[in-house]
This record gives structure tokens, sequence and C-alpha cells, in this order.
């Protein structure tokens, strides 16, 4: 799998909401905050069940009710086209949860 260019990347990244690139893991990514610990922890449940139907997974992690995200695909070794589409589906989830 290839990564996408830089340009492409960035275009990607105007149309997600709360995206950053982070250069030093190479990954898109996004902090957020949940009332509790036990809405990030079923936020991550929901997008883990969505993550393993698309057999793409994120890195995280989650303190109290913090949930640190970074997407970037190992196999191009950079950020493609499935953490694109990973980061659209947790939006989605996202807009869907106000
Ligand atoms: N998740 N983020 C991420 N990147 C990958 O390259 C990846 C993955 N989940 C599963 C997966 N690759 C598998 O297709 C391979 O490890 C076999």
């Amino acid at each position: 799998m290839t990564p996408l260019s830089t340009q492409a990347r960035d275009a990607a990244l105007a149309g997600l909401d709360g995206w950053a690139f982070d250069e030093a893991r190479n990954a898109l990514y996004r902090r957020l905050r949940f009332p509790s610990c036990t809405e990030a922890v079923g936020f991550m449940a929901g997008i883990a069940v969505a993550a393993d139907a698309a057999d793409h997974h994120p890195e995280w992690s989650n303190v109290h009710d913090r949930v640190d995200i970074w997407l970037t695909t190992h196999d191009a070794d950079g950020v493609s086209e499935r953490d694109v589409a990973l980061a659209g589906t947790i939006n989605a989830v996202l807009a869907g949860r106000s």
C-alpha cells in the first residue's frame, strides 16, 4: 500500500474536523474528551467494532476522560486512504452522539 502525498494528505485533513498531522508519529491525530471515563471507553468499544470490520485499527490511549488517537498505515509506512476513511468514521460516530 502507498502513503498519500503531503498534498493529498493536507487536502484530506481540510475536510476532517479536529484532525491534524503528527509529524513525529507520521499519523493523523485527534484528541477527544468525554463527560466521563465510562463514555470514553464506550466510544472506544464502538470504534473497535468498526475498526475490526474494516481491518484497520487506531493507535490510541485513554486516560480518564481523554482519548488520543493516531491513525497510520503500517503497510504503507505513512498515512493512507484507509486512515482518512477511519478518521471520517470516527467523526461520524462523534457527530451521532450529540
Ligand atoms: N491497522 N492502522 C493499521 N495499519 C495497518 O497497516 C493495519 C491495521 N490493521 C490490520 C492490518 N493492517 C492488517 O491488514 C495486516 O496487519 C495484516
